[in-house]
């Protein structure tokens, strides 16, 4: 059955879907009309614990619904979602909905302390947004502290009733969520790292769909199986929810035609791999072998990596096997891909300069010609002073770790900095004051300056409503130069350039693309780069931006843009919800 040949959709969901890793798909059975021609749908999210073993490993993990991971949410472009979030853990909750544009709904994005408090115990809030102008692959997961190591889930948007693909109608539809397994608890880890100053422990394992796969000891029984058909085409909605690690994604003897990125449409390419940075998505079909090949297949993923630190150097792998074969699969040979070296920035570079926009009529790049703000990030780590009186710190030569975007290391508010700007208390919360350039230019990719130093703060960027801005990020050599996925909230942007070493504001704006660059939430600051984007301001709200490597989030890599209302109408936020949760 087709993806988009049913007409009810929970129908589509049961029967179009290879989801084997979860059952109750929990879609409204009758959804109700929208004004705009879409549906509402009703999501129920109990956050819960729940007792999960992986490599022989059991710990009590946070949870939704008890399903690790969580489940999918399944709507159509156009389509508005009503997800009661109910917390049932001893810590504070809040669930973001990532790449969800959230038109005017800011209220609904779900970062802690910049669009909402956080969920207490025995607290619910309803999550109320429509879903416009986007359709492909997103997530959801938890935006607080560490918490999202457990608790994530894809967000499955298809096209607009009586819409269909701009590729040949696949025969199923397969999720494919990475993620990152721990035997320790996340919480405790990243709580001792803050203490300590030190890089905090890595992971144990990558997962597919909560699985890591025989690769692993004690894991065996615990892996990812598609079975295809031959001669079918598999959508396969790739999500990378993974913690800290960039990831490359290979399946043996079988190249993939990506057709889709951060739910938006790119013009289709073949490849044998693809990378995802954390926070990124990408939509690929999987064409079957015409005969049965006889042979298994394995799919794997490890990580790409640049950075100085210890990572888990793990490799997931699931298994792609042919339906109906002759005599049993444990006779077939079993193939592995090839995947790229862990530091192979060119395979990346390469990668992503194939990602172009379609900009067709129909789906057109929308790319800002004009320039109205200029904004210069330099983006990396750094070091806070050691605040134990006896005692040395495990960063840097006795320091604490931190990272910065000009040199201010985000600090968290203790109220939503939205709620600050709505009932106009913000003073004492933010100051509209961020650094739109470093104070003190360095030569970013060059010899780090003697002193690593970053300054802390609340600040944000304030921008008119419809402000088009162009932003350049670049990444510093400070601790090591590194990939940084920055994601941004609220918006998509166009990656109208990107390149190594320092950016010359004179030379490298001559080769922008603005036909058809590509569109996304999320982009990697290469290593020792630099990354261009645009976007039109014409979402009024507080949007956060950060480092998707969930460590250098903690340690301050993130910021805020403050969008403000249009005069129109239709060009104000919306007030906030009764519901909305109190600090
Ligand atoms: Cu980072």
């Amino acid at each position: 059955m087709g993806a988009t040949s049913f007409v009810p959709s929970h129908v589509l969901v049961g029967v179009g879907f290879v989801f084997p890793f979860m059952i109750a798909l929990c879609l409204s059975p009758r959804p109700a009309l929208a004004k705009d021609g879409g549906v509402t749908r009703h999501y129920t999210f109990d956050v819960k614990m729940k007792n999960v073993t992986r490599l022989c490993h059991t710990r009590s993990i946070v949870t939704v619904n008890g399903k690790y991971p969580g489940p999918p949410i399944v709507a159509r472009e156009g389509d508005r979602l009503l997800i009661k979030v109910t917390n049932h853990i001893p810590s504070n909750v809040s669930i973001h909905w990532h790449g969800i544009r959230q038109l005017r709904s800011g209220w609904a994005d779900g970062p802690a302390y910049i669009t909402q408090c956080p969920i207490q115990t025995g607290q619910s809030y309803l999550y109320n947004f429509t879903i416009t102008g986007q359709r492909g692959t997103l997530f959801w997961h938890a935006h607080i502290s560490w918490l999202r190591a457990t608790v994530y889930g894809p967000i499955i948007i298809l096209p607009m009733k009586n819409a269909s693909y701009p590729f040949a109608r696949p025969h199923k539809e397969v999720p494919i969520v990475f993620g990152e397994w721990f035997n320790s608890d996340p919480e405790m880890i990243i709580s001792q790292a803050l203490q300590t100053g030190g890089g905090p422990n890595v992971s144990d394992a990558y997962t597919i769909n909560g699985l890591p796969g025989p690769l692993y000891n004690c894991s065996a029984n615990d892996t990812f199986k598609l079975k295809v058909k031959p001669g079918k085409t598999y959508l396969l909605r790739l999500v990378n929810a993974a913690l800290n690690d960039e990831l490359f994604f290979s399946i043996a003897n079988h190249t993939m035609m990506v057709v889709d990125v951060d739910a938006v449409y790119v013009k289709p390419f073949d490849t044998d791999t693809l990378v995802l940075a954390p926070g990124q998505t990408s939509n690929v079909l999987l064409k079957a072998k015409p005969r049965n090949p006889r042979a298994t297949f394995f799919m794997m993923a490890r990580p790409y990596v640049t950075g100085q630190g210890t990572f888990d150097n793990s490799t997931v792998a699931g298994i792609l096997e042919y339906a109906a074969g002759l005599g049993s699969i444990k006779q077939l040979p079993l193939l592995k891909p090839t995947l790229p070296a862990l530091n192979d920035t060119s395979f990346v570079t390469s990668f992503t300069r194939k990602l172009r926009s379609l900009a067709s009529n129909q789906f057109p790049a929308n790319v800002p010609t004009n320039v109205d703000r200029q904004f210069f990030f330099a983006i990396g780590l750094g070091t806070n002073p050691c605040d134990k009186k006896n005692q040395t710190c495990q960063g840097p030569n006795g320091t604490m770790f931190a990272a910065s975007i000009n040199n201010v290391s985000f600090s968290m508010p203790t109220t939503a900095l939205l709620q600050a700007h709505f009932t106009g208390q913000s003073n004492g919360v933010y100051n509209p004051n961020f650094p739109i350039i470093p104070l003190t230019p360095f030569n970013y990719t060059g010899n780090p300056p003697n002193n690593t130093m970053v300054s802390n703060g609340t600040k944000l960027v304030v921008l008119p409503f419809n402000t088009s801005v162009e932003l350049i990020m670049q990444d510093t050599s400070i601790l090591g130069a590194e990939s940084h996925p920055l994601h941004l909230h609220g918006f998509n942007f166009f990656i109208v350039g990107q390149g190594f070493g320092n950016f010359d504001p004179s030379n490298d704006p001559k080769n922008f693309n603005l036909v058809d660059p590509v569109e996304r939430n999320s982009v990697s600051v290469p290593s020792g780069g630099w990354v261009a984007i645009r976007f039109l301001a014409d979402n009024p709200g507080v949007w956060f931006m950060h480092c998707h490597l969930e460590v250098h989030t903690s340690w301050g890599l993130k910021m805020a843009w403050l969008v403000l209302d249009g005069k129109l109408p239709n060009q104000k936020l919306l007030p906030p919800p009764a519901d909305l949760p109190k600090c």
